[in-house]
């Protein structure tokens, strides 16, 4: 078993969730501390130690890594692209405020390690859209992007200037069944498994052919913590790196659910979330993250839909 303790703050969310249980697996239950400002997650519950922690609470956060002699921190607390532009100050505070804090507590208390969260979101309408590369024009156009791309540039300032060992992906939509997003531009490919198993029909608050970079979370776990694992001199970057696996439309989604659910049916009416999925990359190079640290996806569309169909339906007990 591996020796390090780790604090995840906002462990209840989409990623938290299924990255405290990986861990907890690899590294033993209680080295892994799980924290949310809201109450446990079920799946979470009787599984290690877990407490109620606010991201923007400063003293608290340092003395939970007191108490449990913490000597990692994985800090997903964030409100996402949609959330954000519904109160865009809010959404700055958080997720600026939250990070600067464990930045600072990682020099205070020599943290070994920092992970945190960036996304496509950092892109914007004048960046390249197809195979966006990892360095390229970035003008993001999302309150949730600027707090992401300027998060990078935290990241990598406390890393050439303290030497922490901050690292970061910049994550595209992720594709869950255990836990669910909340707030996102990408979610409508989450939520068209649910309704396709209830209703059979799914109203996508995307246009037919808007393409998004997208991935399963067995993939973004494994990345999260191959990226964690990897040894420092391979950290070329420090700012995030690009991370991808497939991309498609909410057309070629639904007519990848047909071939299970041949009765299943999509309509759209875009709502304002479409201007934010206009202004993000269609597909996204990730070469530097294959070459510096061995990032290779395992998951398309094909097979993500029979896994995702196959665990909801036994979740919703649908048959
Ligand atoms: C969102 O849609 O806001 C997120 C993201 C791409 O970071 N899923």
């Amino acid at each position: 078993m591996k020796t390090e303790k780790i604090l995840i703050i906002g462990a209840c969310g989409q990623i938290g969730v299924e990255l405290v249980l990986a861990l907890r697996k690899l590294y033993g239950a209680a080295n892994v501390v799980a924290t949310d400002i809201r109450d446990e997650h079920p799946l979470l519950t009787g599984t290690g130690p877990y407490y109620t922690l606010n991201a923007m609470d400063a003293a608290g956060t340092h003395a939970l890594v007191k108490k449990e002699n913490i000597t990692q921190i994985y800090l997903l607390a964030a409100l996402l692209s949609a959330t954000g532009e519904k109160d865009p100050g809010r959404a700055w505070d958080i997720n600026m405020q939250s990070l600067i804090q464990v930045l600072d507590l990682g020099v205070q208390e020599k943290l070994t390690r920092i992970y945190w969260p960036s996304s496509i979101a950092v892109f914007g309408p004048t960046t390249p859209r197809d195979n966006t590369p990892q360095d390229t024009i970035v003008e993001p156009r999302t309150v949730y992007g600027i707090s992401k791309y300027a998060g990078e540039l935290w990241c990598q300032y406390y890393n050439q200037r303290w030497g922490l060992d901050v690292r970061s992906l910049r994550y595209p939509g992720l594709i869950s069944w255990k836990s669910e997003p909340g707030g996102g531009t990408t979610d409508y490919a989450v939520e068209i498994y649910h309704e396709a198993l209830k209703n059979n029909t799914y109203t996508s608050f995307l246009s037919e052919h808007t393409y998004l970079p997208m991935m399963y979370m067995d993939d973004a776990i494994r990345g999260t913590i191959e990226l964690m694992e990897a040894p420092a001199e391979q950290m070329k970057t420090r700012m995030a790196y690009n991370l991808a696996a497939m991309s498609f439309s909410p057309k070629e989604i639904a007519a990848e659910i047909t071939k299970h659910l041949p009765d299943f049916t999509i309509k759209y009416a875009p709502d304002f979330r479409q201007q934010i999925a206009d202004g993000w990359p269609k597909s996204i190079d990730d070469s530097t993250a294959r070459l510096h640290w061995g990032w290779q996806p395992e998951f398309t569309l094909g097979n993500m839909t029979t896994d995702m169909l196959k665990h909801l339906k036994e979740k919703m007990q649908v048959a």
